[in-house]
């Protein structure tokens, strides 16, 4: 349906007119950077663009007092002395003559953004804005951000669209008190945070930046917050972030519209952030994003001071939104300690408001983390995978080192493809599908059959022959994903064949998830090639630590909040089908 993109020119004439160390890294050449890099990268040309406009008064009355909306519209006939004096009012603040016409411009596209993806003229989009937001509080400006952009929109969405559940998602560094504050007893809007938190030694240096903020009165459980208390944190930082506290909540919210707070100050290479996490992260989380609210996905920008990190961080979240597969992450694939303990204690401070962290245990992390690396076990995949040849393993790659080489593995050109026995001339699918038409040879698919005797049958075969060509597709980097179907009692040894073709074709590790109760398991070699994971078998069990099965939690009290009904089953095939 698109991707929209928003943005405005003037937004790049505000600047620091005097000496500022701290502010001087908020300057125009971050819209640029990004924008130039959209364009050399032809995502922008993919997107629908959009002029943005200025927000109106009553637009921004709707979450700022007028005194102030007066307050910074008279910045516009200052002298610099003056601009200087009333800049030194705030935290980390300067003004411009520009500033009240660019703030207004930056509230005024994240409302247009809000617009085009709730009246359906796109799915989901960027609005590329200067200044920042998600600082600013209903009388202050602050941390750069004069209006705040992504609370007026979200304001605008429930009074404007009557939405009743926003998620609002801020991946920037730093905590977004201000949109803490605006909704902090709302529970019709949830937002998340981390930030770069030092145990309350980091700017903007606040008690309430702590895991144990989590909203008033109604809006108890609301609020979350992910400090991390060290520098450095990576991919697998953040995708355990998403993961095992982030979406759960999410899930259960069951949000209408999805607002990201989209700062890049949180990518590597940020002389703010001091964090490790590479560009790719930002696919992989928008990507996770993606499956709630019906793909309704609206990012603001916010921080990003390198400008090589920041645009290519940019890129990776608009390419996501158009839809295109997320390229590999690279660094270590387990969260430090450091991340884990803060993860633990957002969950722990929230299970008393969310039935998807009471059903999990919540016992403490362990002291010394299991880093499992049974004897055995292959050496890390390259970051591409046997796709992505191109790219080199790197052990300790400097920032730049990333920036460098952005993923040289091509999309492959068939998005999903469909391999049903015989093809149905009914079925229709969205554009970037198609049905297979091909098969793998007689002879092939007969010799790979051979030793299973459910695979006997005319149909199984059939069937086992649509499967091995669409995982040659896949293998051979083609085709990106794929669904096949096969007779119920061929199941197992379709799977036993699949799983041997894919590991003697170049696949390092499989990932093999089965949702309900298969006949037998397949036969595994239990060394650390093939995770298998059976959710909504017969009973949880692990025989080793590569096969787990776990049955679906019986959910039978239908309790309601808000009025209605929140399951509380059904979040985990989602989360699998947002990770493969
Ligand atoms: C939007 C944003 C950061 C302010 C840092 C002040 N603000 N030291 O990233
Ligand atoms: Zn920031």
């Amino acid at each position: 349906m698109g991707t929209a993109l928003v943005y405005h020119e003037d937004m790049t004439a505000t600047r620091l007119l005097w000496d500022d160390p701290e502010c001087e890294i908020e300057r125009p050449e971050r819209l640029t950077a990004a924008l130039d890099r959209l364009r050399q990268r032809g995502l922008e040309q993919r997107c629908l663009r959009l002029s943005a406009r200025e927000a109106s008064k009553e637009e921004l009355g709707l979450v700022h007092s007028p005194e102030y909306v007066s307050l910074v519209r008279k910045t516009q006939v200052l002298g610099e002395e003056e601009l200087q004096a009333l800049s030194r009012q705030f935290d980390a603040i300067y003004f411009h003559p520009s500033t009240f016409h660019c703030a207004r411009l930056a509230a005024g596209a994240g409302l247009q953004l809000v617009d085009a993806v709730l009246t359906g003229t796109v799915q989901n989009g960027l609005a590329l804005v200067r200044p920042p937001g998600h600082h600013s509080q209903r009388a202050a400006a602050n941390g750069f951000c004069v209006f705040n952009n992504v609370a007026i929109a979200a304001a605008h969405a429930k009074q404007k669209h009557g939405l009743h559940r926003i998620l609002i998602v801020d991946w920037d560094v730093h905590h977004g008190q201000g949109i803490q504050y605006l909704f902090e007893d709302d529970p019709s809007v949830l937002y998340f945070s981390w930030h770069r938190y030092e145990h309350g030694r980091f700017w903007p240096f606040l008690r309430e930046s702590d895991a144990d903020a989590v909203g008033r009165g109604q809006g108890l459980g609301f609020t979350v917050n992910l400090p991390w208390n060290q520098v450095g944190m990576g991919n697998a930082d953040y995708m355990a972030a998403f993961l095992h506290l982030l979406l759960p909540l999410a899930f259960e919210f069951d949000p209408e519209l999805v607002l990201v707070s989209a700062g890049f100050d949180s990518v590597i290479g940020d002389p703010e952030g001091q964090m490790q996490a590479t560009p790719e992260c930002f696919a992989h989380l928008t990507q996770l994003l993606q499956v709630l609210a019906g793909g309704r996905v609206c990012a603001m920008l916010e921080g990003g001071y390198h400008l090589e990190s920041l645009a290519e961080s940019v890129c990776m979240t608009v390419q996501t939104l158009l839809g295109d597969p997320a390229p590999p992450l690279s660094g270590p694939m387990v969260p430090c300690q450091s991340a884990l303990e803060s993860i633990q204690s957002a969950r722990a401070a929230q299970a008393p408001y969310w039935k998807s962290l009471q059903l999990q245990d919540a016992t403490p992390v362990p002291t010394s983390p299991s880093t499992h690396s049974p004897e055995g076990r292959p050496p890390p995949l390259l970051p591409g995978g046997p796709m992505c040849k191109a790219a080199a393993p790197a052990p300790a790659p400097a920032p730049s080192s990333f920036l460098d080489q952005p993923c040289l593995c091509p999309a492959p050109s068939v998005r999903t493809t469909v391999a049903l026995t015989a093809p149905d001339t009914t079925l229709v699918l969205p554009p970037d599908v198609i049905q297979q038409e091909g098969s793998a040879l007689r002879e092939e698919t007969e010799a790979w059959a051979r030793p299973h005797k459910s695979l006997a049958r005319e149909e199984a075969l059939t069937a086992l022959g649509k499967l091995l060509y669409l995982l040659d597709g896949m293998l051979d980097g083609q085709v990106n994903s794929g669904i096949a179907a096969t007779p119920a009692s061929a199941a197992a040894a379709t799977l036993d064949v699949a799983i041997q073709r894919g590991l003697s074709h170049g696949a390092q590790r499989l990932l093999c998830v089965a949702l309900g109760q298969l006949d037998r398991p397949p036969d595994l070699a239990h060394d650390g090639r093939t995770l298998w994971l059976n959710i909504g078998g017969k009973e949880a069990a692990a025989l080793s630590m590569f096969h787990v099965s776990t049955p679906l939690p019986v959910v039978s009290d239908h309790a309601t909040r808000q009025g209605r009904c929140w399951g509380a089953h059904g979040c985990v095939p989602l989360l699998l089908a947002g990770m493969s």
